[in-house]
């Protein structure tokens, strides 16, 4: 059994669509990022940078005892080495799935990650910093669109570079037209109607039943940190 730290985010889809695709069993641990649960010392002890998602897994494959993990990007890839699923067994599709899952780890999660700030969520609306993730989002589309050209997932199969990059593929709020990104598109939708993918974001619904990180308390929570708030 795993223990999913969870909250209703993109990082917090990726391990929800890995675990439903997979029929890993698992149990949500919600942990109310827009309450400050991800300060609660039980919580700190598993994930020291009070992030979700984490995992503990009660029954690993490696040594003894639970193995608790953080860091979305290093539990799908725990969990793909675990079940040798959602990752090519091919040598070299595998490395090229591992190049995408680090592309979403340092690109395409943190640029669109403040391009929802900025644009989103900053208070104060400043032109250059939205512009900036605007434009950089926009060119991590191309990126992903040219990669999918001829090909139906970013590796030929369905796996968890798919996995981390579909979260973070949101034209609306990240201010991009998607029909410019046409094989992107086609992707973004054949991820969508996956019966696994349909099954994790309903379980979102059911955890975070008012989705909002606009107001003033939450604000404080998620935006004011600092190394003053590194317990
Ligand atoms: N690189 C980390 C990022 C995790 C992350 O930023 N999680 C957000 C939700 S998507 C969070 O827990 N935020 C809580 C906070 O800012 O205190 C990962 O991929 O796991």
């Amino acid at each position: 059994m795993i223990d999913l730290y969870y909250w209703t985010t993109p990082n917090g889809h990726k391990i929800t669509m890995y675990l439903e695709e997979t029929g890993l069993p698992y149990s949500v641990k919600a942990v109310n990022i827009s309450q400050g649960e991800q300060f609660a010392p039980e919580f700190l002890a598993i994930a020291p940078n009070n992030r979700i998602p984490a995992i503990v897994d009660r029954a690993p494959a490696v040594g003894d005892g639970p193995l608790s993990l953080f860091e979305s990007g290093a539990i799908l890839l725990y969990l793909a080495d675990k079940t040798g699923k959602l990752i090519p067994a091919d040598a070299r599709a595998r490395w090229q799935c591992i190049q995408w899952l680090f592309w979403q780890m340092a690109g395409l999660g943190p640029m669109a990650g403040q391009n929802h700030h900025f644009g989103s969520y900053a208070v104060e609306k400043i032109p250059y910093a939205i512009d900036r993730y605007v434009n950089e989002t926009g060119r991590l589309y191309a990126v992903l669109d040219k990669q999918l050209r001829g090909r139906e997932f970013i590796v030929d199969e369905y796996s968890i570079a798919d996995i981390a990059c579909y979260p973070w593929v949101l034209p609306e709020r990240q201010k991009q037209n998607i029909a410019d990104f046409p094989d992107l598109k086609r992707w973004k939708e054949s991820i969508a109607a996956r019966p696994a993918t349909q099954r994790a974001y309903a379980i979102a619904k059911t955890v975070n039943v008012k989705p909002s990180i606009n107001d003033e308390a939450s604000r404080k929570i998620l935006f004011g940190q600092g190394r003053h708030t590194v317990r």
